[in-house]
């Protein structure tokens, strides 16, 4: 006998529930792929590396089973402080999850970092799977002995083959992963999609829109906060937000000639932001010079992140 034999869920049937984290490399695809098995943006994207900086819980549905998909930011070599807090961020998401899905860039194949998280993997005691991702980019042979290289280094349950871009192969994954949660009452409301307030993911989109704009080291030196939002009579968002760079030549920079380059992506952020709030909103971008925004802990709160001591 099972202690969450009575769950039900509206249909009557038993339920199931779990954690699966999404952990991998930089730039493999795991915020794409949240954002496919949920079905909606909850998590940026960019072709840039690092990208996402903390965990991101997306959560889906899926026959009797809802699946609380945790996004992690990429695990690598961590060299500045902000690095190890989002690495640290990473192993922490996978270790509180239920299941672990490591995502690997099919076309790149294992790689030195994607080497390093399967000896750590090893020693994980969490249910382990596999997702190659990308396989619109290479062909079938490549898939099959990549699957094979990297179950001998660390044996997967299973092994999913997936285009999180194209959305092949993520149905099918969703609902074997469904199958290995374990019985238990749905944690969320069926209609839920994140547990991230509005406000962050303001703020994240604002910061993918400079991720997109900017180039070199400079995405890396910004963070973005929201600082207000206030619901108006007419029923849109005044929403606040400052940028904070760590010199006055990057200010400079995001601002623009003109302030054409802060003007293009408040717009831009404006719209996404609009559409995930289903209101209409008026977007004040701010842009202050903290020289040390990466070594101050307030910072690392807002993003939810560890301070590292050093
Ligand atoms: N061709 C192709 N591109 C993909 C696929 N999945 C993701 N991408 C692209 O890969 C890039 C990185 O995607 P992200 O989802 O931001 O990767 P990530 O793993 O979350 O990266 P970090 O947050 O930096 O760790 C983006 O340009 C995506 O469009 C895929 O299945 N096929
Ligand atoms: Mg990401």
């Amino acid at each position: 006998m099972n202690e969450h034999q009575d769950e039900r869920d509206t249909t009557g049937a038993p339920t199931r529930c779990g954690f699966v984290a999404l952990i991998g490399v930089p730039n493999a695809g795991k915020s794409t792929l949240l954002n496919s098995l949920v079905g909606a943006k909850v998590s940026i994207v960019s072709r840039k590396v690092q990208t996402t900086r903390m965990q991101v819980r997306g959560i889906a549905i899926t026959g009797d089973a809802q699946i609380i998909f945790v996004d992690t930011p990429g695990i690598f070599q961590p060299k500045r402080r902000l690095d190890r807090a989002m690495v640290g961020s990473a192993w922490g998401g996978a270790t509180d999850a239920d299941v672990i899905c490591l995502l690997v860039d099919a076309r790149k194949g294992l790689d030195d970092d994607t080497s390093a998280i399967l000896e750590r993997l090893k020693h994980v005691k969490q249910r382990k799977t596999l997702a190659l991702n990308k396989i619109d980019t290479c062909e079938v042979e490549k898939l099959l002995e990549l699957t094979a290289s990297i179950n001998a280094i660390c044996p997967f349950e299973e092994t999913f083959m997936i285009s999180a871009l194209k959305g092949h192969g993520v149905e099918k994954m969703k609902e074997t992963l469904g199958a290995m949660m374990k019985p238990g009452p749905w944690l969320y409301p069926e209609d839920q999609i994140s547990d991230a307030p509005l406000r962050l993911l303001a703020a994240e989109i604002t910061r993918e829109k400079l991720f997109e704009r900017l180039h070199d080291e400079l995405p890396y030196q910004i963070t973005v906060e929201n600082e207000q939002w206030k619901n108006l009579p007419d029923g849109s968002a005044r929403i606040e937000q400052t940028i904070y760079v760590t010199r006055e030549g990057h200010r400079k920079i995001v601002l623009g000639e003109g302030g054409r380059t802060i003007k293009s992506i408040g717009s831009a952020a404006r719209k996404e932001i609009a559409e995930a709030a289903e209101q209409k909103v008026h977007l004040f971008l701010f842009v202050k010079v903290r020289e040390n925004w990466i070594d101050d802990p307030e910072r690392y709160r807002e993003m939810g992140l560890e301070f590292p001591k050093e």
